[in-house]
């Protein structure tokens, strides 16, 4: 922190600190689905308030978390903050301010779109430098999963805000609000996302697995299965998952045999939303299962320029954790099951109900500070040996 009020003091940016510490104490109220839709005709500070409220615990962690943030990366926020604070002091009923507003708002989301890369540079920059040890991972995991939530969530605010910001319904999806779709139809994703991933699927293998695409909608039988939720994010995680499941179908493929289709079953109960995606390509061991959602292990060097030609359904880094955030985002979860020598089943679970889906926020106390653990202490479990045991030393020593 000190260094941060180094950098601020000797700027124009002298005020953030008093900010900070003053917002800093506010936990974010998380918001439905519902009170996201409301937002439709929100008032401007309500949302100001809101977006400078999400972002500085955001700042304070990102000064406070990681220890090799790029510089800039840290300045950038800064920047942002600064920016959206001046907004406080205008007044709201005046419209060129809302649009003004607006502009502010898609710089600022322009500014931090690279950050998931800057931030996996980091991470490949710690490893060379330092251990890549169990604790180390843990601690990664913990602050990165809060940091790409809090990010995730703030995008959701700005997006939010700019697409409802002329009041203009979307004549092609009159249903939706900003990135809410009221009546998404979660098969049509599902086929969407697939067909996005067969496409590089085929242009780097010549090939792809078919799609087996099932649906059972308990409440409404033979309606087809909508949620409120947001598409793109369900896209996201659906085309994460179908990439990985074509390249393992691919990798796995035997000369003679065809090619086994990835199966989807969409099922909607009373609570729960469910997709399931089966491939057959193998499966991953059980043991490594936690590395695929690992930020400190997926990392790979950043592709070169001259290295483009790596399989484009290889390495996706931070696809997979990124992805069940997003499930968690709205309290749902993304959780896979593998069976090793034969395949995995990927599944998302989301909240059916509107009045469930409430935004899963990550708070910054002492508690939130505590959970970075420092050393490991004793471990409390015996540790299995690789060499089966010498009776011969036991007898000795009787
Ligand atoms: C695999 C590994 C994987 C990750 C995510 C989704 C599906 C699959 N299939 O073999």
């Amino acid at each position: 922190m000190k260094f941060v009020r180094f950098i601020m003091k000797n700027s124009a940016l002298a005020s953030a600190p008093k900010h900070i510490e003053h917002f800093a104490k506010f936990s974010p109220s998380p918001l439905s689905m519902k009170q996201f839709i409301d937002f439709g005709d929100c008032h401007f500070t309500h949302m100001c308030y809101l977006v400078y409220r999400y972002s500085l615990p955001f700042v304070v962690v990102n000064f406070e978390g990681i220890p090799c943030t790029p510089f800039h990366s840290v300045l950038r926020y800064v920047q942002s903050l600064m920016e959206i604070l001046e907004f406080l002091e205008k007044s709201p009923d005046d419209h060129s301010v809302l649009g003004e507003f607006v502009e502010t708002l898609v710089n600022i989301r322009n500014r931090h779109n690279d950050v998931v890369p800057t931030m996996a540079q980091g991470v490949i920059e710690y490893k060379e430098a330092f251990s890549q040890d169990p604790l180390t991972n843990q601690n990664i995991q913990y602050f990165l999963d809060r940091f790409y939530m809090s990010r995730i969530s703030i995008r959701m605010l700005i997006n939010q805000h700019t697409l409802v910001f002329d009041g203009a319904t979307n004549p092609i999806h009159p249903n939706t609000i900003g990135s809410i779709d009221q009546h998404c139809q979660v098969t049509e994703v599902v086929k969407e996302a697939y067909e996005s991933a067969k496409m590089l699927c085929d242009q780097y293998y010549l090939s792809s697995p078919a799609l087996v695409l099932q649906e059972l909608n308990t409440n409404n039988k033979n309606q087809p299965i909508s949620i409120v939720y947001v598409p793109s994010h369900l896209y996201h995680m659906l085309f994460e998952l179908f990439k990985n499941a074509m390249r393992a179908t691919i990798e796995n493929y035997n000369e003679g045999s065809s090619l086994p289709p990835i199966e989807v079953m969409v099922a909607l109960g009373g609570e729960d939303l469910s997709i399931k995606m089966t491939d057959r390509g193998g499966g991953v061991p059980f043991r490594k299962i936690e590395n695929l959602f690992s930020y400190l292990y997926s990392t790979a060097p950043i592709p070169q320029p001259d290295q483009q030609h790596r399989a484009p359904l290889a390495g996706f880094g931070y696809g997979l954790p990124i992805s069940r955030l997003y499930a968690r985002y709205f309290q749902g979860d993304l959780q896979l099951y593998s069976m090793e020598g034969y395949g995995t089943d990927a599944v998302i679970h989301l909240k059916a109900l509107s009045t469930d889906s409430v935004e899963r926020l990550p708070v910054y106390n002492k508690t939130a500070l505590r959970n970075y653990k420092v050393s490991q202490g004793a471990d409390d479990w015996c540790v299995p040996s690789r060499e089966p045991l010498d009776l011969a030393v036991f007898r000795l020593a009787k």
